[in-house]
């Protein structure tokens, strides 16, 4: 057989059509007939060979593609790229208070006092995409993804005609980062022409952006009217510029749309203004905004303040106030979570807010509806809230609807105060409301079948071990039938239920294709990244970004498993060394420590790492880090940046930063007042040297 990227136009042609045949002809055998006449491995070969042909020539595609028969999910058709520099997302602020704050925080963490100047620009809402430059030369484009790695749609992105396929003037390698959006004269225009089609519609311009771009056919995306604002970089082999403005600037001369309402501001007033200003424009726009982006201008200092585990320093994004709408409270539903937690769901008569339809709100926990803050105050003057009440819907950006507000005047006379259940819905044992907590916790364990079905939910979602083909749908159904209990399981379904496939073939809608491929991803997801099984566990306060916190603190699975073992609540060096860590306090560590204690929570932790090989961090370190890997105290006071400054550089150089001197410590920064640390170094026989010498080391002097 002829390599792929050898073949002819017209070889390609030709054996697309002999594929397409053959592959209709063998699924058509074994779905109808039951009678498979070819094995599933030379199926998954040919099906792979008319991929490849494909994505040679995408010309070529047919209409029959068998790609798109069997309705493989489109993450599985596109190839998966792996950001070199993470895509980011940014942190919001709702309130002025929150800019000055953001400045001020700013300010004290460069110990800076003169001008700091900010670039104001709109907050576009559409999806973000990364487009690399090889020698000025469109080579790669990829969505965010979850930031590490995106998705592949270079055919895609080809067709949109705000991006140029070369660009003059950019250094050999340039990532321009930016938003994908859509107009909303276009958007009305492709619903218009997808309903008299009878294709799918789409909820708003953002939805229908996202849908375009994912396109397994990029002839379909051509088709599609979308735009593209570049607003910042990843991977550049050269600086672009010294200010965000002046890369702006350079992004501009190269051919790219970047957005007229960008403005360069001194301080909170003028980005206060600016903001104003934009929103007041904001239905004129043509196209969705959902804020204002401030941005340091000076990319020194960008690169000094750095980033929190997710989020820039540099950067935030001011959101609109929320959009609000009115309609009846048909009844509230009592949810289960992975923590036993009771949650009280609204149903809502359906309601557009803000370009969305709205069926459900979150109405918090039993003092909400009832009127009543935590501490015993009132909220909404203290108004309760009945089924059959006129309700006020609130949506900012893409949390949860919540319930704002109710119309008592509209109020059914037979409407009763709610009564918020003291037993679990789901298992009847008794719910339970702790001192000082405002939620009802089911006290059933992993007894209650929610809360185990919730863990499971939560231990295959996306940034947990996100197993191809076990979604919540089947993790929920393996349950029911009792052959997935806990995590564990779900590593032994091919050894108690894989022989002969017979039984899971059995099982509605899976055929033997799908089990083998289920068994082939979970087979895949043994090897998992330490930041994933942490936040999988579901540990109570543990969520994604506490979880890559603890994972880079401890590195591999053994030192943190180690820990949490031998750590005792308040005590010792362990939860010293845990509450030390940035951005992890008493109650996470509390939780966490808890957790391990818990002999029914630990036996399931301890089978289910029977199973995995627990990939350590890979620290992402600048090439030749001199301090990598390296344990590093702060000591006294230092003239040059905050300590909070000098703990984040150390770590994004992949040093870790502890806040005592100990056998284990590399390198102590001593600076004048250094006391008793300085002392022990000495005593311990540590190295020791003083700020300038720490910043010729790393490169900064
Ligand atoms: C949007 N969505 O318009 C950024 N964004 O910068 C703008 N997003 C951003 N900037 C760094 N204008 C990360 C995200």
């Amino acid at each position: 057989m002829k390599a792929v990227d050898d073949l002819t136009l017209e070889e390609a042609q030709a054996e697309l059509a002999r594929l397409a045949s053959d592959l209709a002809a063998a699924n058509t055998a074994y779905h109808r007939d039951d009678a498979p006449t070819i094995t599933d491995a030379d199926y998954d070969a040919l099906k792979a060979r008319n991929l490849a042909i494909e994505v040679r020539y995408p010309e070529l595609k047919r209409t029959d593609s068998p790609t798109d028969a069997v309705g493989a999910a489109p993450s599985e058709a596109f190839g998966k790229v792996r950001h070199e520099i993470r895509m980011l997302s940014l942190g919001n602020a709702f309130e002025d208070e929150e800019v000055a704050e953001f400045e001020s925080r700013i300010r004290k963490y460069l110990g800076h006092t003169g001008d700091l100047a900010f670039t104001a620009e709109p907050k576009i809402d559409g999806l973000s995409l990364s487009l690399r430059y090889e020698d000025g030369v469109l080579v790669r484009a990829a969505t965010r993804g979850d930031g590490e790695t995106g998705e592949d749609v270079t055919a895609n992105a080809r067709t949109i005609g705000d991006i140029p396929h070369t660009v003059t003037g950019a250094p050999p390698v340039m990532e321009v980062r930016g938003e994908v959006y859509m107009s909303h004269a276009d958007f009305e225009a492709l619903n218009l022409r997808q309903a008299e089609r009878g294709g799918r519609t789409f909820a708003n311009p953002r939805n229908a952006a996202a849908g375009s771009l994912r396109q397994l056919d990029p002839a379909i995306t051509a088709e599609r009217p979308l735009r593209f604002f570049a607003y910042a970089w990843g991977e550049v082999s050269e600086p672009l510029a010294e200010t965000q403005w002046g890369v702006m600037e350079r992004f501009r001369e190269m051919g790219f749309d970047v957005n007229p309402f960008t403005k360069l501001c001194r301080g909170t007033e003028e980005m206060l203004t600016h903001y104003r200003m934009i929103e007041q424009q904001r239905a004129t726009l043509g196209y969705d905004i959902d804020g204002v982006v401030y941005k340091v201008n000076d990319l020194a200092l960008q690169r000094r303040l750095g980033f929190r585990a997710a989020t820039p320093r540099w950067a935030v994004a001011h959101k609109f106030p929320a959009q609000l709408a009115w309609t009846r409270l048909l009844g509230i539903d009592i949810q289960v979570g992975r923590t036993g937690a009771l949650s009280p769901v609204a149903r809502l008569q359906p309601v557009t807010v803000g370009g969305v339809v709205v069926q459900n709100a979150t109405l918090h926990n039993e003092d909400y509806i009832a009127g009543r803050d935590s501490r015993g105050g009132t909220i909404r003057d203290g108004k309760d809230i009945r089924v059959g009440d006129w309700v006020q819907i609130y949506r900012a950006g893409d949390v949860i609807p919540k319930i704002a507000d109710v119309d008592i005047a509209k109020r059914p006379e037979d409407a009763e105060p709610f009564r918020f259940p003291d037993h679990c819905p789901q298992c009847g044992s008794v719910a339970l409301r702790e001192e000082g907590d405002a939620v009802r916790r089911c006290t059933g364990g992993l007894i209650c079948p929610a809360q185990a079905v919730e863990r499971l939910r939560h231990f295959v979602s996306r940034d947990a071990f996100d197993i191809e083909g076990l979604g919540a749908k089947q993790v929920e159904a393996f349950h029911r039938d009792g052959w997935i209990r806990h995590p564990a399981d779900i590593f032994l379904l091919e050894e108690r239920y894989g022989t002969g496939l017979q039984q899971v073939k059995n099982r509605e809608g899976w055929g033997a294709k799908s089990a083998e491929k289920l068994f082939a991803a979970i087979r895949a997801r043994k090897r998992i990244e330490l930041n994933r099984l942490i936040f999988a566990l579901g540990i109570r306060h543990v969520g994604e970004t506490s979880a890559q916190l603890l994972a880079r603190h401890y590195s591999t699975w053994d030192a943190f498993e180690g820990a949490m073992t031998r750590a005792r609540i308040g005590e010792g060096a362990e939860w010293e060394e845990l509450i030390a860590i940035d951005g992890v306090g008493a109650v996470m560590a509390e939780s966490v420590i808890t957790t391990f204690a818990n002999p029914a929570e630990r036996e399931a932790i301890d089978a289910l790492t029977r199973h995995l090989d627990v990939q350590p961090v890979q620290h992402r370190v600048a090439m030749g880090s001199p301090v990598a890997g390296k344990t590093v105290v702060f000591t006294g006071s230092l003239e040059k940046m905050s300590r909070a400054e000098a703990k984040a550089r150390a770590e994004a150089l992949g040093a870790k930063v502890s806040g005592s001197v100990s056998a284990k410590t590399d390198l102590v920064v001593a600076g004048p007042g250094a006391g008793s640390k300085a002392k022990q170094a000495e005593s311990l026989g540590v190295e020791m040297i003083d700020e300038g010498a720490w910043l010729a080391m790393i490169g900064d002097a």
